[in-house]
């Protein structure tokens, strides 16, 4: 019987013996099979985590010693680098070389916050009178459910349980159902590193049926969630009966901009990585290119060519640049997606259907496609694809193009093009979104903060940020000399007055 649930230090199956099979979304071949758990699983894991955390063990162990151990975890990701980025690739479909550089992030990620936490010291408060001691402290949060998404399993798994274990917490991973072989690996190098029991608990499943008891239980002090829009509401109310704290990454609609001065050649290759990288499903994907008017036709028309020759190929084909859609669902969002914003009056360049090599036809593969005049109003410019999909509008003046990147209620990521840096400071502070690069696309790292503004999301992950959704903040008083408060009286009143 398959045994990949982790709770309280054990592998286990699911309590009603379930299971899910992996099929790989290049080819449909079978990749792995693991147990589907219960909400009674979710229940067990929760419990493990909360008397692990109660327990006050790992709680008390010093900065020093829990930097060791994330340090050792960092260093087991690398001892099992190919298994590990082989694994990713598996299950995603994307190709085993961006598995490898997601890989690479994942340790660096882990070792970041190793070196951070040490870091965390009280602070002293002065209050002007030296009887009094008064210092902040920071403590762990507590039991926390980090929920997980498909297209960067293990990266943003590490950006949840890095500073998790770094504060302390305990924590039950859920990763997304169609992507597990990674968090299992993770969790048995989190074992060997060192963690004690019940400290990292491993729930795989469907969102409904396993995740949502991590976000309802008062046992849970926490919820990190990265995923959809629709999930992070259902969540963000899920968590408020229990006043949980929550974090959300929930993806993004990004402008990426182009004035006329701009670099065009390199604006016009970070375009094409930026929306076709990972077949476009990455949150921060350039999926709005903003380009003015006096340029568009040769901007539009060379992204247009180099979409054409973008070759698509599974896990080991070395000649390939990018890979398939992760399952059939999301290919066939894609595809209402594309038709819906050629119903609303955008122009179809190139794409727009799935692929119809012969390779391809066992897999979940979709054409780079490039939607020309669009506009705010269509819900193509304004709903997350999550498909390599470019929607193309035009702007006039700086103060258009601002207007036109913050119109949206995603606020995750975008970019600027231009060679005058007074424009793009300007620019970059006038847009509402969390990052923002002049004269580049996509990079990111763990010691910067990342997440979204408006509907992209609510506070922060990676950075000194990151390490502090899991801590909570205690002020101790101390008096060194009591003495009375002298606020109420304490002479005793005659029964007359
Ligand atoms: O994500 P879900 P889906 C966007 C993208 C995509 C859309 C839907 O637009 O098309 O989201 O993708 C768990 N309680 N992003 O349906 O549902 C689920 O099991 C607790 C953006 O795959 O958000 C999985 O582990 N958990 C994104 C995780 O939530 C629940 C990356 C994400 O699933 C749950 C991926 C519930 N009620 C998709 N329902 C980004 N921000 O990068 C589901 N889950």
């Amino acid at each position: 019987m398959d045994r990949s649930l982790f709770i309280d230090g054990f592998w286990r199956a699911a309590s009603d013996g379930s299971t899910r099979e992996i099929r790989s979304p290049h080819d449909g071949s079978l990749v792995v099979v693991v147990s589907e758990a219960t909400a009674t699983d979710s229940s067990a894991a929760i419990d493990a985590a909360r008397r692990s955390f109660d327990s006050g063990e790992f709680a008390s162990w010093s900065w020093r010693r829990r930097s060791d151990l994330v340090a050792r975890i960092a260093d087991l990701l690398e001892r099992d680098a190919v298994e590990i980025a082989r694994k990713e690739s598996g299950d995603t479909g994307k190709r085993l070389v961006e598995a490898e550089y997601d890989l690479a992030d994942v340790i660096s990620v882990f070792r970041y916050y190793a070196k951070l936490g040490v870091a965390v010291d009280d602070r002293i408060v002065q209050t002007g009178d030296d009887r009094i001691r008064s210092r902040i402290t920071h403590e762990p949060v507590g039991v926390c459910a980090l929920i997980g998404p498909w297209n960067y399993p293990l990266l943003q798994a590490s950006w949840k349980v890095a500073p998790a274990l770094m504060a302390g917490c305990s924590f039950i991973l859920k990763p997304s159902e169609l992507t597990p072989s990674t968090a299992i690996h993770l969790m048995h190098i989190i074992q060997e590193a060192g963690a004690p029991t019940g400290v990292a608990n491993l729930i795989l499943g469907a969102g409904t049926i396993a995740g949502a008891p991590l976000t309802q239980d008062s046992r849970v002090d926490l919820v990190s969630f990265t995923g959809g829009l629709m999930t992070g509401r259902r969540i963000m109310a899920a968590a408020a009966e229990t006043v949980k704290k929550v974090a959300l990454e929930l993806g993004g609609k990004n402008p990426n901009i182009i004035f006329a001065d701009a670099d065009i050649d390199a604006a016009i290759d970070n375009a094409v990585t930026a929306v076709f990288l990972h077949s476009g499903q990455v949150c921060s994907a350039g999926t709005r290119l903003l380009v003015e008017r006096s340029i568009h036709d040769r901007v539009v028309s060379e992204i247009v060519r180099r979409a054409k020759a973008i070759r698509m190929g599974g896990p080991d084909d070395l000649l390939a640049e990018t890979g398939p859609l992760i399952s059939r669902a999301h290919l066939e969002k894609v595809e209402r997606y594309v038709d819906s914003a050629i119903a609303e009056g955008a122009t179809l360049l190139t794409g727009g259907k799935r692929s119809g090599e012969k390779s391809h036809s066992a897999g979940w593969y979709f054409e780079p496609t490039v939607l020309d005049g669009c506009n705010t109003r269509m819900s193509c410019v304004q709903d997350e694809s999550f498909g390599p999909v470019l929607t193309i509008e035009v702007f006039d003046t700086e103060e258009e193009a601002i207007s036109l990147g913050n119109d949206t209620i995603y606020g995750l990521a975008g970019a600027v093009w231009s060679a005058d840096t007074e424009k793009t400071e300007r620019v970059a502070r006038a847009l509402r979104h969390g990052t923002i690069w002049i004269n580049d696309f996509g990079p990111y790292r763990a010691q910067a903060e990342w997440g979204g503004f408006k509907s992209s999301g609510i506070r922060r992950e990676l950075g000194p940020s990151g390490l502090d959704e899991y801590l909570e903040i205690k002020h101790i008083w101390t008096n060194t000399s009591p003495a009375h408060s002298g606020w109420f009286s304490d002479e005793e009143q005659g029964e007359d007055s």
